[in-house]
């Protein structure tokens, strides 16, 4: 037989139905009433079989396209079938009995399945297979009946399970079929997400964590967790597993803001001038040049939401556990000011006096642990945020400049970032650009 152009048959009232699957390739070989392409329209999903068994030469339509009665689907090679399995085709038919032939191939007219509807299996399906298609037109009988063997991979599943499959990112031939005939139903689709959910995504499963009665190694108390650290808890918990954190470390050199701010503070003696406001003055000028800094990742994953003002939280360590109160508008304040805003958050942040909106909308957060000690840590970003500043303490070092060593007031820097939205020549960009501005207070007024 010569090539031979294969159309959409009648989907009955359905026009212009996108093409959202194409399931074989050129070069393929199919057997009568394998699915072609699926297309859906508003109403229905449903699988083009094919007319004949045969190997695919080309295919004419692409995923998107939209099409309808009559529209060119590919070219399909009958006699190409032929001779490409004929030893072995004659040795399968003659495995099939004359009774596994469809009995109304002939006859039966296209119907348009319902994706709502239960799926009954094709009346015109010789072999085990329970996908659910269009009836294919009307063949000469003269064609051998359909062998069992499936030569195209494709897994069997009705056309709602293959559309629940595409909405959920399932590949079907990864997902272990329960049905009938090796067909995958939409349970199997549900365990398969169930199961890559709780072993996060692709690997080995991650083992529950084992109940140990820790008292069989000396003695024990329980202490409840406050809400706050059950609340941050999962806040962390939800961040350190859904962002992909990486965090730049740099050094500040603020020898010279820290000879200003101790001026200050003799000036300033009501006021407690510590670094902290200093460094919400520096991020709220860098944020001014690197406003990606200041978005949020909008769900869709689509788009970035750019935040027109400036409003930075600061970590708070408390009894009750670490709040992040946040400091609104800072690029239009001084640092006077700054300090006296972050002394009232901090002591109404101690004294469980903040209210929900303290909390709320900040473009960015500074923990700084410099009041403590370390050298480098990775703070964990606040959603949406999507960088967080960590600052360490600061200590005198070594610093080779103008052919000697001078000691300097170096200023660990840790800056986490999401690396979604920000790369790291831009993170590495933002440390230097704040290390400028903290070694000169000068460049905040730029
Ligand atoms: N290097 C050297 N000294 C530092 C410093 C640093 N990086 N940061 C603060 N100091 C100094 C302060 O200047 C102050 O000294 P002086 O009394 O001589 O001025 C002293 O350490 C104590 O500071 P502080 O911590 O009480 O106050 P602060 O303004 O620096 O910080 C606040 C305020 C609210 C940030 C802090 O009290 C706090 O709670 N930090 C903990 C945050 C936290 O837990 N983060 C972890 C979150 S998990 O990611």
């Amino acid at each position: 037989m010569a090539e031979q152009q294969v159309k959409v048959p009648d989907i009955g009232d359905a026009k212009d139905v996108d093409v959202v699957e194409i399931l074989v390739s050129p070069g393929d070989r199919v057997e009568k009433e394998d699915s072609l392409i699926v297309l859906e329209s508003d109403k229905a999903s449903m699988e083009i079989p094919a007319p004949m068994s045969g190997v695919v030469k080309a295919i004419s339509i692409s995923v998107g396209d939209k099409v309808s009665e009559g529209s060119d689907i590919l070219v399909m090679d009958a006699e190409a079938a032929g001779e490409a399995d004929s030893g072995d085709a004659k040795a399968e038919d003659a495995k099939v009995a004359p009774q596994d032939a469809p009995k109304n191939a002939e006859a039966k007219p296209p119907e348009k399945v319902d994706e709502a509807e239960e799926a009954p299996a094709p009346k015109a399906k010789a072999s085990g297979s329970t996908t659910r298609t269009i009836p294919p037109p009307a063949q000469p009988s003269s064609k051998p009946p359909p062998r069992e063997e499936k030569t195209s991979d494709m897994p069997h599943a009705t056309p709602s399970v293959r559309k629940l499959a595409r909405e959920l990112g399932v590949d079907l031939h990864d997902v272990t079929p329960s049905g009938a005939h090796d067909r995958i139903l939409k349970e199997d689709v549900q365990a398969h997400v169930k199961q890559a959910l709780s072993s996060g995504g692709s690997g080995p499963r991650m083992a529950p964590a084992p109940q140990i009665d820790f008292s069989q190694f000396g003695p024990v108390q329980e202490e409840p967790l406050t809400k706050i650290q059950k609340l941050t808890g999962q806040n962390m918990h939800r961040s350190w597993s859904t962002i992909p954190h990486v965090t730049q470390f740099d050094q500040a050199d603020i020898t010279e803001l820290e000879a200003f701010r101790k001026e200050l503070r003799a000036e300033y003696k009501d006021v407690k001038l510590t670094l902290v406001a200093f460094l919400l003055k520096g991020m709220a000028r860098v944020l001014q040049d690197m406003p990606r800094f200041n978005s949020s990742l909008d769900p869709s994953g689509e788009k970035l939401i750019m935040k027109g003002y400036v409003h930075l939280g600061v970590a708070v360590d408390t009894d009750a556990g670490l709040v992040v109160p946040v400091v609104r508008d800072v690029d239009k304040k001084g640092i006077v000011q700054l300090a006296e805003e972050l002394t009232d958050i901090s002591e109404r942040a101690r004294n469980r006096r903040l209210t929900p909106k303290d909390l709320q909308g900040a473009s960015m957060s500074l923990s700084s642990l410099g009041g403590i000690g370390g050298t480098a840590f990775t703070p964990i970003i606040n959603p949406p945020e999507v960088a967080i500043l960590g600052v360490s303490r600061a200590s005198m070092q070594p610093v080779y400049q103008d052919g000697q060593f001078v000691p300097r007031l170096m200023l660990p820097l840790s800056l986490s970032y999401d690396h979604r939205v920000i790369d790291g020549a831009l993170a590495a960009r933002f440390t230097v650009a704040l290390g400028k501005v903290l070694g000169d207070l000068r460049r905040a007024l730029l």
